[in-house]
């Protein structure tokens, strides 16, 4: 079965796409009627990008819990909402239907009432994959709690940075997490984030590894014994709060070219219309169908492909716990043969992973029932994109190339499975309701196919509000580089039939096996280490990972500084504390002095230049203030 708002022809989305350019609101005014609504709005759009502000749907009141399980009862209660896969393949799968799916989020609703949460708090989640992170998810928009989640990979520290930036009183998370074969000690490093953070108030602890944990009177619960204690008191299931439009629903950190990462602050109404409809769209999702997205719902691609996007539409959406590579590199296989899935949504860095292991673990594995591929966090070269077309899809399933960011919520640029066509490399043409541009280096718009910096000229529903507690950092950074324009920090290529191609990040943010890291944090970081007195950092090709990390340090400690190694391992450690093991730089090149202006400035094109080992080609080094520092680098090149 389909979807009213399913585009099935290339014609028709041409015609759709249109009517949404000259009838924007009449458009998703249409399109929001599909949704369950406490009361419609009044306004379905009021915007200004020029002293930034946007609001969609204003007036009307919703729960989107209600959108994403409620209302699918009746007809779905027995259809799989959430398939869970371990990551040991030998422990046992489980499977939520709807019906599992509103008794468990119902009840966890009121365990969080019982502790005290109440609308418009924010609640911290530091879980693992498995299916209670998406119930805890789910209960906090039912009550209308604020989440913002933080993925495994961070440190106490930036646990701890979050945590006091949001203004958390709760946390959620579990004793440790499952992924191949490390455990990692979830509740242990929220210990360490809590040296510095006296005001939460409650920390549910729910049992996944069994690993031994602290638990601190008083503060400190199990997440078993609060259900039990819900289940002895008989309470109902928990209603849904009504919440406005425009309340915020979740807080996500992401990097940005500067400073402290940045809570991107997404809203109730606009988000659950947007990811829905692109969910539905791009994937041309079928009911029925298996959804497989192998995303952590640390990230956004989590929480909208994983989590909203689907459960909205009522779809059976995958999670899984583990890695592509454990127990082997056939385990994405293996899930996709053992669940009989139809969609797979996945990274350019996981396929180039999976490409390096050969044939051998596709041998044997039924991959027939996939009839669409997805692909995300990162520009898919060709090479990629081949070995997903040929040895997973067999040439006959339509890939996907995902365009889009924290900061857009839902998909923006993305060829529609089998309706619209696809280019290698390409993400091709932009959905319903968006207005991508380039704008060369002078602010001027470019006309035709070109090459420029990706910018949006209208809002669509899902489009960051503010940046949590810092409503100018959000102008400065989104709204002022081009006026009038959102501006997304992506170079992009236009052919002349209007199709996109993302060339990768023009500022100073990495991407680094689909994960965004900021320059400017990871040498902050590096720049601790008490032997440092100064670092760059910028990326290089690399060729499973996309971009890797390479920094520049000028050291002049004096313990160990006859081990260059220990040295490096050092900093190693220090970065993986301060920020986590994500932002670990791959290289690390010890140098007498940094390139600089004569203004102080780092310059860190030519820096690049030589990460990538483009020595001979510069570019104009006449700024230089030494130009001595550049041949001492090159030479020392690793
Ligand atoms: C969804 C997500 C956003 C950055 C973005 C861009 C890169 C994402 C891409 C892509 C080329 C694609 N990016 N999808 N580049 N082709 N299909 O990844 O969000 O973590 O915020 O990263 O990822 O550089 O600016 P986020």
């Amino acid at each position: 079965m389909s979807y009213s708002y399913q585009i099935n022809s290339f014609e028709q989305y041409k015609e759709v796409y249109e009517r949404s350019i000259q009838q924007p609101q009449n458009f998703w005014a249409d399109i929001a009627s599909n949704f369950q609504w406490r009361r419609k709005w009044d306004k379905v759009l009021d915007w200004n990008f020029e002293d930034y502000k946007v609001e969609w749907f204003k007036g009307a009141k919703l729960n989107i819990t209600e959108n994403c399980i409620d209302r699918h009862l009746e007809k779905l209660g027995n259809k799989p909402a959430i398939i869970w896969e371990p990551n040991n393949p030998d422990e046992h799968h489980r499977v939520l239907t709807y019906n599992d799916l509103y008794n468990k989020v119902t009840q966890f609703t009121n365990v969080l009432k019982n502790n005290g949460v109440k609308k418009g708090d924010c609640v911290c989640l530091y879980m693992g994959m498995i299916p209670e992170l998406a119930i805890a998810v789910l209960a906090c928009a039912r009550i209308g709690a604020i989440h913002s989640v933080i993925f495994g990979g961070f440190s106490a520290k930036s646990i701890a940075d979050r945590l006091q930036d949001a203004n958390a009183r709760f946390i959620i998370t579990c004793d440790g997490a499952f992924r191949g074969g490390k455990d990692i000690p979830l509740k242990s490093l929220i210990d360490d984030a809590l040296e510095s953070c006296d005001f939460i108030e409650r920390v549910i602890v729910c049992t996944r590894t069994r690993t031994p944990i602290s638990m601190i009177k008083g503060r400190d619960v199990w997440w078993e014994d609060e259900i039990k204690k819900v289940e002895t008191l008989a309470m109902a299931p928990a209603p849904a709060e009504e919440m406005d439009a425009e309340d915020p629903l979740f807080i996500l950190y992401t990097s940005g070219s500067t400073g402290k990462p940045k809570g991107v602050v997404h809203t109730c109404a606009g988000y659950m219309v947007y990811t829905n409809y692109s969910f539905v769209n791009v994937f041309n999702y079928k009911l029925g169908d298996i959804y497989f997205c192998t995303a952590d719902i640390g990230w956004i691609t989590g929480h909208s492909y994983i989590v909203y996007g689907p459960l909205s539409a009522g779809a059976t959406t995958m999670m899984f716990e583990g890695i592509p590579t454990f127990p082997d590199a056939g385990r994405f296989w293996d899930i996709v043969d053992k669940h009989r899935v139809n969609i797979l949504y996945t990274a350019p860095t996981a396929i180039r992973s999976l490409m390096s292991y050969g044939d051998e673990p596709l041998k044997g594995k039924d991959l027939s029932t996939l009839k669409v591929l997805g692909s995300v966090g990162e520009p898919i070269n060709e090479e990629a994109w081949h070995w997903y077309d040929e040895k997973i899809g067999k040439g006959k399933c339509p890939i996907v190339d995902t365009w889009w960011q924290t900061e857009n919520g839902g998909i923006l640029i993305s060829n529609l499975a089998g309706i619209t066509p696809s280019k290698p490399g390409w993400a091709t043409l932009p959905l319903p309701g968006v207005q991508p541009c380039l704008m060369d280096e002078q602010g001027k718009e470019i006309e035709g196919a070109g090459t420029g910096n990706l910018c949006m000229k209208f809002p669509w529903p899902s489009i960051i509000r503010t940046t949590f507690g810092d409503h100018e950092r959000c102008k400065k950074t989104y709204f002022s580089t081009y006026p009038n324009h959102y501006f997304s920090g992506d170079g992009a290529m236009r052919d002349e039939n209007g199709n996109y191609k993302i060339t990768g990040r023009v500022d100073d943010v990495l991407n680094v096996s689909g994960h965004r890291i900021g320059t400017a944090e990871v040498e902050n970081a590096i720049n601790l280490h008490a032997g440092v007195v100064e670092s760059a950092v910028v990326g290089y090709p690399h060729e499973i990972k996309g971009q890797g990390i390479y920094a520049f340090v000028i050291y002049n400690g004096t313990h160990n500084a006859d081990d260059e190694d220990l040295i490096r391992r050092d900093i190693t450690a220090t970065v993986t504390r301060i920020i986590g093991p994500i932002s670990k730089p791959d290289k690390i090149q010890f140098v007498k002095g940094l390139p600089k202006t004569r203004s102080g400035k780092i310059m860190r094109r030519i820096l690049r230049k030589i990460a990538e080992n483009e020595t001979e080609n510069l570019g104009d080094t006449s700024s230089l203030l030494d130009a001595g520092v550049v041949d001492e680098i090159k030479k020392g090149k690793l």
